[in-house]
């Protein structure tokens, strides 16, 4: 939500995607028993539940969301889904920016703005091969094999069980040199479209 032209497709999405928003989550909240007080004002304070702490070396914002449960399936196809290049469903997004740092520490601070939970997964990008095309399997999920870096704690640092709904999470790593993938491996979520690339210089 950083880059002007998908701020305004947000806003357009938002203003429709509100109300239904609203009731679901409303529904989902009731079903869990989560309310906490606030009722409805749980969707308009998302992002609001915890935010990252100072960050050291080069900070990597990354911003994760869905749909929500009642726009999956969306026609007109009027969904953010990672930039230009985008491949997949386009019901789930993962946005980096920016998209290139020098090599060293880098951190990552991940703000989870849709209602389901997700993470991001630092994977190295093999040569030749571009963003979106890992393979998944029966589960839904990719090889994490040579993950370099995980954020998925929600208000924490590292390694969790993922990050809740409104919630922040960081990680702070040492990058080489090279092009890097970061993925959501919630069942699903990559295919659908939640995967960017960061490319660290030397
Ligand atoms: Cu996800």
């Amino acid at each position: 939500m950083r880059r002007d032209w998908s701020r305004g497709m947000w806003l357009a999405v938002g203003a429709v995607a509100a109300l239904v928003l609203g009731i679901a989550t409303t529904l989902l909240l009731a079903a869990n028993g989560g309310f906490r007080g606030g009722g409805p004002a749980t969707w308009r304070g998302a992002a609001v539940q915890c935010s990252a702490p100072s960050l050291k070396g080069h900070v990597v914002e990354v911003t994760v969301g869905d749909m929500g449960p009642g726009m999956m399936g969306r026609p007109d196809g009027g969904v953010p889904n990672g930039g230009p290049g985008g491949h997949g469903l386009g019901m789930l997004w993962l946005r980096a920016t920016p998209r290139a740092v020098p090599a060293g520490v880098v951190s990552l601070r991940v703000v989870n703005a849709g209602v389901l939970p997700h993470e991001v997964v630092v994977l190295p990008l093999p040569a030749g091969q571009t963003v979106g095309e890992r393979l998944t399997g029966v589960d839904g999920r990719v090889d994490e094999a040579g993950s370099v870096g995980e954020a998925s704690r929600s208000c924490r640092a590292g390694t969790g069980d993922g990050i809740v709904p409104g919630a922040a999470a960081w990680t702070t790593v040492k990058l080489q040199p090279g092009r890097y993938e970061l993925v959501c491996n919630f069942p699903g979520h990559y295919g659908a479209g939640m995967y960017a690339e960061l490319d660290v210089t030397h």
